[in-house]
């Protein structure tokens, strides 16, 4: 058999961005295999079990195929998985891009264009798809801006504020560690590409310990467990520098070098309040247990052995004091210095790295072309529910717009019914017969259930891409491997042509992919400086020319050239201060309210948040987990729960039904389910029922993590 071999890029949101290698039946220009890229220096060869089996989300049956208009008459809202088609009928594309301009036309004219809202996250992370086209189209309409805030926003900028850049440990480094901390990292799970290195770090004889609340995969894998209390990650950072500064373990010379702040860091973390005894009672793990990390951290490194390396990953930044606990952790290596030894330092991000020129792909100054004439409003992603049914809304009932309500929604990339917080508000929102609503999809989804207008979009099979990485240092180019199917078509070419049914006449809409791709590698930056375009279609993946010390070795922050700050310093200040969430165990809403248990809205093992839900080989992967609530033995014998129960939790904002499962996974007085369709849920409700729309401390970050419930049993159904 005729057979050819493409490579592509991974683009779903993973810090891995693993290199792709598509075998294509020469005959069939159908995709018969997909696996890892040996020559990946991270893929290594191998992919996660979810996108192992890619081929059945690509040929699935429930493919979007055209586009569809709903079928007059059939109101929003959820449609039983399978049939949704019933609600719509099959449009040409020229009809599906003249209705949507044609709404799109009439809404601004009578509402102005900040009605419109763009809706999209990070279905895919390539530089075309995640924002290119689709930015300079609604920039130039006069559209909102969306904050994308849904994900990371906090941990970018603590990250940011403290080093000036967003760089970290490279995973290939994570081999020379002698300690590992996966700090609310579940690397199993989520980015399993930094497992083999951790690994090879085992065998001599690192050693790997977890701060999680939950017993993850990689928690289970680990030498120690320590389950912390949500929220609390920031007092236990602030206690081990107490040991590190009691102790003398810093690193003087470095942090002279490298740090403004290091006097007030050390005054504040040696105050009594942040000394272990103190951090125990809050944070749930003895001061024993506190001393003994803080001395195993920061001994790491010296007298001959390997240093320590944190992998820190989001998790930690989805709870109201995030952007602080994020900062404290972030500062640890600061203070031991790690940084300076290949295996050391911290990696939360390395997204810095890639300095893409955005600006040329996303072309902000349209918004000056557009009806508005200046910046359009800010609308924060995480405040969906409160835009869809507060914002403008009274003041569009007595007529008047000042601040206008939103009145169209264009959702792409992203399953907002599902995965924004609080969706009790946002499906009211949604269900909205005035808001016209605009899908582009692979798949019928929560979201697509409130479409007026659905239209295919095409897989990264099945389009060319750009693309950076937030787990390595690798640029690469993802080449299309298969023809879109049906009438599929990719997020830039969906807004370059409504962009020309609109009339909009600059030369930004006419760029090709390839235009765009070229215009995104030319930003001057150094580190680019060998990449262009033609090199990486040969090559496949480029190492970023990120500097090297006089052994050759790139190791970020281990010398003031790295820092992105013009002082090429680290700034520890503001010193971290940790306080307890408004939403959690420590505050008075916790102790004396309602709802005394803190809920884990996690991610799936076996999912990309919502994406793959709908496939069956991932949902039998994920069964054992399929609609679970984890306790803890004491809070359900406190409720007279026993595992197999079905119960109700609630809140305030809304309730949702599980099965109770006492399996250790949980401390004491946290309970943890896990996000999936809100229609595949029992009841038709997911965990974000229960989540709020409060912003983290810094960044306007989500706070997913800082939820509490009540969990009762449910009555038994009299039987009838
Ligand atoms: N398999 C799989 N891989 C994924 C994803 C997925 O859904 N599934 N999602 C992708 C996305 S969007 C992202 S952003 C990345 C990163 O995703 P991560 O940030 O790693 O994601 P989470 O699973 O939300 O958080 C990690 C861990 O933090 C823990 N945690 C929650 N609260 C706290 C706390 O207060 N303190 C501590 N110490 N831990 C806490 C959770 O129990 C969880 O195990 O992963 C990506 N990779
Ligand atoms: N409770 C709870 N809620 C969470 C989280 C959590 O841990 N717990 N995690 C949060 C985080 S970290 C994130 S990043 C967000 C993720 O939120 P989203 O970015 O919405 O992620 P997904 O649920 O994976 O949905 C992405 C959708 O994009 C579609 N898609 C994929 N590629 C393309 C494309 O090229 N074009 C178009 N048009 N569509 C495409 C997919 O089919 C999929 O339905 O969820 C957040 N919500
Ligand atoms: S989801 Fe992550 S680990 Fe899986 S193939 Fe994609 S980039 Fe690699
Ligand atoms: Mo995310």
């Amino acid at each position: 058999m005729p057979e050819r071999q493409v490579h592509a890029v991974c683009t779903h949101d993973c810090p891995d961005s693993c290199g792709v290698l598509v075998t294509v039946d020469a005959l069939t220009g159908r995709a018969t295999k997909v696996q890892g890229d040996p020559a990946h220096p991270v893929t290594r060869g191998f992919l996660c079990a979810k996108v192992a089996r890619y081929l059945d989300r690509v040929y699935s049956p429930e493919r979007l195929l055209y586009p569809m208009r709903r079928k007059r008459g059939v109101p929003k809202g959820p449609l039983p998985q399978g049939r949704e088609a019933e609600a719509y009928e099959r449009i040409s594309w020229d009809q599906a891009l003249d209705e949507v301009t044609s709404k799109l036309r009439v809404i601004a004219e009578e509402w102005g264009p900040e009605s419109i809202l763009p809706y999209s996250y990070a279905g895919t992370i390539g530089q075309l798809g995640f924002g290119s086209m689709d930015r300079r189209f609604f920039h130039r309409l006069g559209a909102s801006q969306l904050d994308r805030t849904i994900c990371a926003s906090a941990g970018a900028a603590a990250l940011t504020g403290i080093y000036g850049t967003r760089l970290g440990t490279a995973p290939q480094d994570f081999a020379q560690a002698d300690l590992i901390i996966a700090w609310a990292a579940n690397i199993h799970g989520n980015s399993i590409h930094l497992w083999p290195f951790m690994e090879e770090a085992r065998r001599n004889g690192a050693r790997l310990i977890v701060i999680d609340p939950y017993r993850t995969r990689t928690a289970a894998l680990a030498d120690e467990h320590i389950a912390i209390r949500p929220g609390t990650d920031g007092l236990l950072a602030l206690a081990m520098m107490h040991v590190l500064f009691r102790e003398d373990l810093h690193d003087r010379d470095y942090m002279q070098a490298c740090t403004d702040g290091a006097d007030e860091l050390r005054a504040h973390a040696l105050r009594e309040q942040h000394s272990p005894a103190a951090a125990a009672e809050i944070t749930g793990i003895s001061a024993e247990r506190i001393e003994r990390l803080a001395l195993e951290y920061g001994n790491a490194g010296r007298n001959g052995r390997g240093p320590a390396a944190i992998r820190l990953n989001y998790g930690i930044q989805r709870s109201e004091n995030g952007g602080t606990a994020a900062r404290a952790v972030m500062m640890l290596p600061l203070i031991t210095g790690s940084w300076k030894q290949r295996g050391g330092g911290l990696l939360l991000s390395t997204s810095g790295a890639f300095s893409f020129a955005s600006a040329k792909l996303q072309m902000p100054e349209l918004m000056r072309a557009s009806p508005l004439g200046r910046a359009a409003r800010v609308i924060n992603m995480n405040q969906l529910g409160h835009a869809l049914t507060e914002l403008g809304q009274k003041r569009a009932a007595r007529g008047e717009a000042e601040e206008a309500p939103v009145k169209a929604l264009f959702v792409y990339n992203c399953n907002a019914a599902a995965v924004a917080p609080d969706s009790g508000r946002v499906l009211a929102g949604l269900r909205r017969e005035d808001l016209f609503t605009v899908v582009h999809e692979q798949f019928f989804t929560d979201t697509t259930d409130y479409a007026d207008i659905v239209l295919p979009a095409t897989t990264f099979l099945e389009h060319k891409e750009l693309m950076g990485a937030y787990g390595h240092y690798f640029a690469q180019i993802s080449q299309p491997a298969i023809a879109p199917l049906g009438e599929a078509r990719s997020n830039a070419w969906l807004f370059a042509q409504l962009a020309k049914r609109m009339g909009f006449t600059e030369q930004a809409f006419l760029d090709s992919e390839d235009d765009m791709i070229a215009q995104a590698l030319d930003s001057g930056h150094p580190w680019f400086a060998d990449i262009d375009k033609d090199r990486l279609e040969r090559e496949g993946q480029i190492a970023l020319a990120m500097p090297k010390n006089a052994t050759g070795q790139s190791l970020p922050f281990s010398s003031p050239e790295w820092f992105g700050h013009a002082s090429r310093r680290a700034t520890l200040l503001p010193v971290p201060e940790w306080k307890p969430a408004e939403e959690s165990r420590e505050s008075v809403a916790g102790r004396t309210g309602k709802y005394p248990l803190e809920f884990l809205p996690r991610k799936a093992d076996n999912y990309m948040n919502t994406t793959f839900a709908n496939i069956p080989v991932h949902q039998h992967m994920e069964r054992r987990t399929t609609g679970v609530l984890a306790m803890h033995a004491t809070d359900a014998d406190a409720r007279g729960i026993m595992s197999g129960d079905s119960v109700d939790v609630c809140n305030d904002r809304g309730r949702i039904s599980l099965t109770a499962r006492v399996d250790g996974s949980v401390p004491a007085g946290v309970v943890a389910a896990r996000l999936d369709w809100q229609k595949l849920s029992e009841d038709g409700a997911n965990v974000n029922q229960l989540t709020s729309q409060r912003l983290t401390d810094i960044g306007g970050g989500a706070t997913f993590y800082s939820t509490l419930v009540e969990v009762a049993k449910k009555e038994r159904q009299a039987a009838d």
